[in-house]
């Protein structure tokens, strides 16, 4: 499939959004995808196909937002397709253990051996929700150590100053949150080690539990300053806390293993989503077995759902995983965001344009900015305005960006040197409309 150069206009997708509008707040099911941080029209996605989405007018786009990480194998692979085909012929859920969880959750811990044990629910949000809560049950204590930028879904415990939509949104925090919630939760700049090491010599015997992005992708891709990911080990170790490594994103992107296998660290209870569930609803959170056995129905600490571990889901995730676990498969996805992020710096820089392309595995964000970005506040200075005209020149040329600054730019193992080549080709011309 080639993306559509001319753009035909976006009239079936305006249509299709007044009246979404009618139903939905900003007429989305997840603020993101309302083009708040960009500005106008939203479009309607009727299908994918490897690194391609089609538009409802029609428009064939070289897609970098892949649902906002899952599709690491592209969109509709054919291994998933056919597992959730197979599957589902049985039946959608059943309320009961099955053979797919099992099987799933065995492939998980070959990447990721941390997880010694685990639990599936279905969403990010619900698996950093449980795993702070068992940090706090097995501690005995309430405070949670965050970091600005960094985005765990929206529980009340970690959606304060959060990164993804709310710093799309600008929103510092949410309403809502009662002040009792975010009172617990302690906000540290991202990459800061000293101030961690000033909040446990404060606070050390208090604090439950560290979560942190171990690659940033909430505030756009920000990788952890040398030391970082260390410090936040020896300080949880050496004050009995729980050190969360939030994986939803970085999970089988920044390295098969995630982060924790990259940077050779090993945390106490990790998070996942996205990819495991092949672009189905999914989270999991898992660790050391000591604190995992601690949950319902082994232990006091309860968490449950109604279709967590769904059949359907697990068979998509096996399918992925099996596919990824192949000699090369990941490594192909990588080597093109390289390519993908050294192109884009050349081109930039071709037409004086000054810009910052981290990259991590699989993920990269371009930031319109003269220094590196290292954490929210760099982050947050950023051109956004920039961004936003790049946005959309380049979605008139048949690529489709993240519609925010600060996401993540994902890439699969269907974007080849045709795809990377195209997009090039499209960022060359909209950094000279830019220059
Ligand atoms: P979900 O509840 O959206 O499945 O996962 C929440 C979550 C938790 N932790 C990390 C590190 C995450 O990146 C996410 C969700 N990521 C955003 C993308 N920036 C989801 C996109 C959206 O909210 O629409």
């Amino acid at each position: 499939m080639t993306a559509s150069r001319t753009e035909a206009p976006t009239t079936e997708s305006a249509r299709l959004y007044e009246a979404a509008r009618h139903y939905f707040p900003g007429g989305v099911s997840s603020p993101v995808r309302a083009f708040n941080g960009v500005g106008g029209t939203p479009r309607f996605i009727v299908r994918g196909e490897g690194a391609f989405v089609v538009d409802a007018d029609g428009n064939r786009l070289v897609d970098y937002v892949l649902a906002y990480g899952p599709h690491i194998l592209g969109h509709a692979p054919p291994c998933v397709i056919a597992a959730i085909t197979r599957t589902v012929a049985n039946g959608t859920s059943f309320g009961a253990p099955s053979t797919q969880e099992t099987e799933l959750a065995g492939l998980v811990q070959e990447f990721i051996p941390s997880m010694q044990v685990m639990r599936f629910v279905t969403s990010g949000t619900e698996a950093v929700m449980s795993a702070i809560r068992l940090a706090r049950a097995a501690t005995s204590r309430n405070l949670i150590v965050k970091f600005e930028g960094n985005y765990h879904g929206h529980s009340d415990a970690v959606l304060a100053r959060a990164g993804s939509g709310v710093a799309t949104l600008g929103l510092p925090d949410s309403p809502g949150v009662p002040a009792g919630a975010a009172g617990d939760t302690i906000v540290v700049p991202y990459n800061d080690i000293e101030a961690v090491r000033e909040v446990f010599a404060e606070h050390g015997g208090r604090i439950a539990a560290v979560i942190v992005e171990p690659v940033a992708g909430n505030m756009g891709v920000v990788p952890p300053a040398p030391g970082f990911l260390e410090a936040l080990r020896w300080q949880t170790t050496a004050y009995d806390a729980i050190l969360i490594f939030d994986e939803v994103m970085t999970g089988f992107r920044v390295d098969p293993g995630g982060a924790q296998t990259l940077f050779g660290i090993s945390p106490d209870l990790t998070t996942l989503g996205k990819v495991i569930g092949g672009g189905l609803p999914i989270g999991a959170y898992g660790g050391r077995a000591d604190l995992m056995r601690q949950i319902a129905p082994d232990g006091p600490v309860y968490q449950a759902g109604t279709l967590a571990g769904n059949p359907v889901v697990m068979a998509a995730g096996i399918a992925v995983l099996r596919e990824l676990a192949k000699p090369g498969v990941w490594r192909s996805a990588a080597d093109a965001t390289s390519a993908l992020a050294e192109g884009l710096v050349d081109a930039a820089q071709s037409s004086g344009v000054s810009i910052q392309v981290p990259h991590v595995g699989t993920m990269l964000t371009p930031f319109f900015s003269e220094v590196p970005v290292t954490d929210y506040a760099t982050a947050r200075a950023c051109d956004t305005k920039r961004y936003a005209t790049f946005f959309h020149s380049m979605l008139q040329r048949g690529v489709s960006p993240p519609p925010s600054a600060f996401e993540t730019w994902f890439l699969s193992t269907a974007h080849g040197e045709d795809e990377v080549a195209l997009t090039l080709e499209a960022a060359a011309e909209a950094f000279s409309d830019i220059g």
